[in-house]
């Protein structure tokens, strides 16, 4: 069977991550694909003079030209600008959308049947504009968030509780901004909910419940603190790691049940936008919306969530984006 092919829209910090894991994971050939003249040659022929080392076989490349991308079985963008200090996601709106609609039209030319991850920010907006400018079917165009975030979520949970992350199962809804909802009652360590753990440790329900509304709080703003430390540019390692999981899941046809930012038809009572939520990944893109029974107080917060992308998208829409 010959190897599948991965596009990657953007030689920047992740993207340069994402081409180093595909080939050490040997997940499929990959063209590397950046605007700047020879940035994306050189980061992968860095990456394959370390094929013998690592002890990979995959064909890497990288290329100016968007024809190389032709016939890519999966494509994963992460072209755009990232956060400086200071500034939230949404300030990326305008310039990114520009990007994006650009990167949509070439892919939607030259690899029009790929599934497509979608990494750049302001997430749930770039995802909305580029299935609109594709047109491809909402199941093929899946945005990066969810994985991420709960990932953060599960490590903070891990260090608090002192257990292998391993066994830590947490997980993030809603859009990719301030207003995600880490889902608590549902975080459990091997399947004992983490609440009960920590007040075990404390013997104080009030205490258990600050000090994970505190972890609720790191994760809703764990972007942004790694922007404040690294101060040029945004997260790039955890990012890739988690857009490599969804990857792998499409590539292998895993169907793995993870966190996705993924077009609703009235799944969660949300009708025509792209949300965070649970979704089953295979070879089809998403290929099942997984709904769950949500209490009141999560309902409100996953509504407040779905407020903010209806806001975004809407800003974008009035921007004539
Ligand atoms: O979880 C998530 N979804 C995210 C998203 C977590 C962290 C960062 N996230 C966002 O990913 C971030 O806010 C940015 O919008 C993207 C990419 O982040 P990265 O850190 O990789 O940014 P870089 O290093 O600046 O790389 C972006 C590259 C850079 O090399 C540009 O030359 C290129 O994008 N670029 C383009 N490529 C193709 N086509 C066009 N038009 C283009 N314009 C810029």
């Amino acid at each position: 069977m010959p190897r599948k092919k991965i596009a990657l829209i953007g030689g920047g910090q992740i993207g340069g991550v994402l081409t180093q894991l595909i080939a050490q994971k040997e997940l499929a050939d990959v063209v590397l694909f950046d605007i700047v003249a020879d940035l994306p040659q050189g980061k992968t022929l860095d990456i394959a003079e370390a094929s013998r080392v690592d002890g990979f076989d995959a064909n890497i490349s990288g290329t100016n030209t968007y024809e190389d991308i032709k016939d890519a079985d999966l494509v994963i963008i992460t072209a755009g600008l990232p956060r400086k200090p200071g500034m939230s996601r949404d300030d990326l709106l305008v310039t990114n959308a520009k990007i994006m609609k650009s990167v949509a039209e070439a892919v939607r030319t030259y690899a029009p049947n790929a599934i497509s991850i979608i990494i750049s920010n302001p997430l749930d907006a770039m995802v909305t504009l580029f299935q609109k400018v594709t047109g491809f079917p909402h199941s093929r165009v899946i945005g990066q968030a969810g994985v991420l975030d709960s990932s953060r979520f599960a490590t903070f949970i891990a260090w608090e509780l002192g257990v292998s992350v391993k066994d830590v199962n947490a997980m993030v809804l809603g859009g990719h901004g301030d207003t995600m909802v880490p889902l608590v009652r549902y975080a459990n360590v091997n399947g004992i909910p983490v609440m009960e753990m920590l007040e075990r440790k404390y013997n104080d329900a009030q205490k258990a419940k600050e000090v994970m509304n505190k972890m609720v709080e790191r994760t809703k703003m764990a972007g942004g603190e790694v922007v404040k430390l690294l101060k040029t540019g945004s997260a790039f390692y955890s990012p890739a790691s988690s857009a490599i999981a969804m990857a792998e899941a499409v590539i292998k046809d895993e169907k793995r049940l993870l966190p996705v930012c993924a077009y609703l038809n009235g799944e969660f009572g949300v009708n025509g936008y792209y949300v965070g939520v649970p979704a089953i990944l295979g070879e089809k893109g998403v290929e099942k919306v997984i709904e769950l029974s949500l209490i009141d107080e999560e309902k409100s917060a996953l509504d407040s969530s779905v407020q903010a992308v209806k806001s975004l998208v809407a800003d974008m829409e009035r921007l004539g984006l």
